[in-house]
């Protein structure tokens, strides 16, 4: 189902254990408008994971996907197949691979974003500098949206402008140290929360005061 904007709230769940994910997910079902999954819980739990979790919500395979076209096709099918209902795809492997992932997206009724400029400090290396051309590559490709930092919100406003109706999923509020509501006010449509989450006594405390800061 595409990613529709409720809570606003993306839960990343990067834990090793499938039982703890799951669990997790439960508590926060209604919460969150989508689970994120990526590397380490499937390589730990097994691709079927998604479909245990999609009980609890949509699914988002953040598989960074960025190979040549005919191979991101092949993960793209892998993960719809499993259930997801987006995937994320790099944007430097360029726009025929961009392409193939949004080609299998579509082909499965699922969604494609495209990492425009990620939230860690070594973004600002090889991304930042590329970063209003991937932005403009997803748009002319037809993404559904785009990945960009709540790390640095003047980044995100000004990649919000160059997004046209693409929606923006943005990562890095808690322990990266970005903030919901600045994320929100610079033009994400998403947050993506991941350890402050899954690691707190109370995960869903934490994702309950996420979506009230949100909505101020
Ligand atoms: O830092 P957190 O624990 O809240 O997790 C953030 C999640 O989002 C994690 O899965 C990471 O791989 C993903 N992500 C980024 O942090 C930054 C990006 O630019 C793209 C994805």
């Amino acid at each position: 189902m595409p990613l529709k904007p409720g809570t606003r709230l993306i839960v990343a769940l990067d834990l090793m254990d499938g039982r703890e994910a799951l669990s997790i997910a439960e508590k926060l079902e209604g919460i969150a408008d989508a689970i994120k999954v990526n590397y380490p819980l499937v390589l730990a739990a097994g691709m079927g994971i998604i479909k245990e979790l999609k009980k609890h919500g949509n699914v988002i395979a953040d598989f960074k996907v960025a190979d040549i076209p005919n191979t991101n096709s092949l993960i793209c099918r892998e993960a719809f197949m499993a259930g997801a209902d987006a995937i994320i795809c790099h944007g430097f492997a360029g726009s025929d691979s961009v392409r193939a992932c949004i080609g299998e997206a579509e082909r499965y009724g699922c969604e494609a974003y495209v990492v425009a400029e990620m939230s860690h400090p070594g973004a600002v290396e090889f991304l930042q500098p590329r970063a209003f051309e991937l932005v403009e590559l997803a748009r002319r490709a037809g993404a559904s949206g785009i990945i960009a930092p709540a790390t640095r919100p003047e980044r995100l406003a000004e990649i919000r402008r160059r997004a046209g109706n693409m929606k923006i999923l943005s990562p890095g509020v808690g322990a990266q140290g970005g903030d919901a509501r600045k994320a929100i006010d610079a033009g994400a449509d998403f947050i993506i929360v991941g350890r402050s989450i899954y690691e707190a006594s109370d995960p869903y405390k934490v994702a309950i005061n996420l979506v009230e800061q949100m909505r101020r």
